[in-house]
């Protein structure tokens, strides 16, 4: 791939959304003219870690629905090989050339500024109502760069790109304050994946007047800091897995990914009770390629060369699905000239004109 065709290709979801809706503006849906959008993202979830793209022994039915239900792009690529500049290039429609945050040390001087433009802001002035839940990165409490100044009407989770990786948390950041978790300081009560699962359905269901935005940044199956779990994968409970006969490293990756699956069909399955089937576009992808410390017999990337922070496709490559069931037809888009739309998405700034 040359470096013009793969620049073009890792231009974000942020555009492609965009996009996407510039294109449809005119779709019947149901008397709206305005789709609802929700854009779950993974946290580290490899290219070979769902069913539907070959994974033979951790099941993740309700993310294979929705890639069965909707358009599956076979070669999607996120715009950095890990957290911080992947959520950027997402959140700003920049690649990493110009994008303020292009690592994932800490150096927040360098992240969201007033002048940046996120999707938040540009679907807010198209009226949207937007709401985050799980891991932003782009900028801590207290900053121009925090989440809801930069379009988001709420936010739950994690501001800063350390704190994610704590599961089980003193605190989360709750719009402009915290929620205190003061039973995680003496025993593990509050598991924060659990927390914002339930914070994005909540979203959720105060927004069916739509339209609206949510991002549910899910931080599953992203690694724990150690001090939490030796194996560095905290999660409250290895079912469905705990009597296989995988080590107990593996159990913990595969509840994980479960757990970020079951997530899924929640908010799936909310929207279609909702009667917003229709109404709604998901898309569902991760952030950037599987981690080499992940069980070699998962084969967390299947054929992809590499890992995470590797540029190679490993790295970069991830699963993409959208859904809008009633509006598009189920089918499998690859790279090609005609039916890329991901990869015709230009590098340039995210603009409301978009809308
Ligand atoms: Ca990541």
């Amino acid at each position: 791939m040359t470096d013009l065709r793969r620049q073009r290709v890792t231009a974000l979801v942020a555009l492609a959304v965009l996009s996407i809706l510039a294109g449809d503006t005119q779709a019947k849906t149901s008397g709206r003219t305005k789709p609802n959008i929700i854009l779950i993202l993974a946290d580290d979830l490899g290219y070979g870690d769902l069913g539907c793209c070959g994974q033979r022994l951790i099941k993740t039915p309700n993310i294979d629905k929705l890639a069965r239900e909707g358009l599956r792009f076979t070669q999607a690529y996120a715009g950095g090989p890990v957290c911080t500049p992947s959520r950027c290039v997402l959140m700003t429609g920049l690649h990493n050339g110009p994008a303020p945050a292009r690592d994932n040390v800490p150096h927040y001087h360098t992240y969201l500024q007033d002048k940046d433009v996120t999707v938040a802001e540009a679907l807010k002035q198209a009226g949207y109502r937007c709401g985050g839940v799980g891991k932003w990165s782009l900028g801590d409490a207290g900053t121009v760069g925090r989440a809801t100044h930069q379009g988001f009407d709420t936010w739950f989770g994690y501001l800063n790109q350390d704190h994610a990786h704590y599961y089980y948390p003193e605190y989360l950041d709750d719009d402009e304050g915290r929620l205190d978790l003061a039973g995680n300081r003496r025993s593990r009560r509050h598991y924060s994946h659990d927390l914002m699962a339930e914070r994005a359905l909540e979203f959720t269901r105060e927004s069916r007047d739509g339209p609206f935005f949510l991002y549910a940044a899910f931080t599953l199956p992203h690694f724990s800091a150690s001090k939490e779990d030796p194996g560095r994968f905290a999660v409250p409970s290895t079912a469905p897995y705990t009597h296989m006969g995988w080590n107990e490293k593996a159990k913990k990756y595969a509840a994980m990914v479960h757990r970020l699956d079951r997530a899924v069909g929640r908010i799936i399955d909310l929207v279609d009770e909702m009667g917003l089937t229709r109404q709604t576009l998901i898309i569902f992808t991760s952030d950037n390629g599987g981690h080499e410390g992940v069980w070699r017999e998962f084969d967390t990337n299947g054929p992809l060369r590499g890992y995470k922070r590797h540029l190679t496709e490993g790295g970069i490559r991830v699963p993409f699905f959208a859904r809008w069931s009633g509006i598009w037809r189920s089918r499998r888009i690859g790279c090609s000239a005609k039916t890329n739309c991901i990869a015709n998405v230009g590098p340039r700034p995210v603009s409301s004109k978009a809308v």
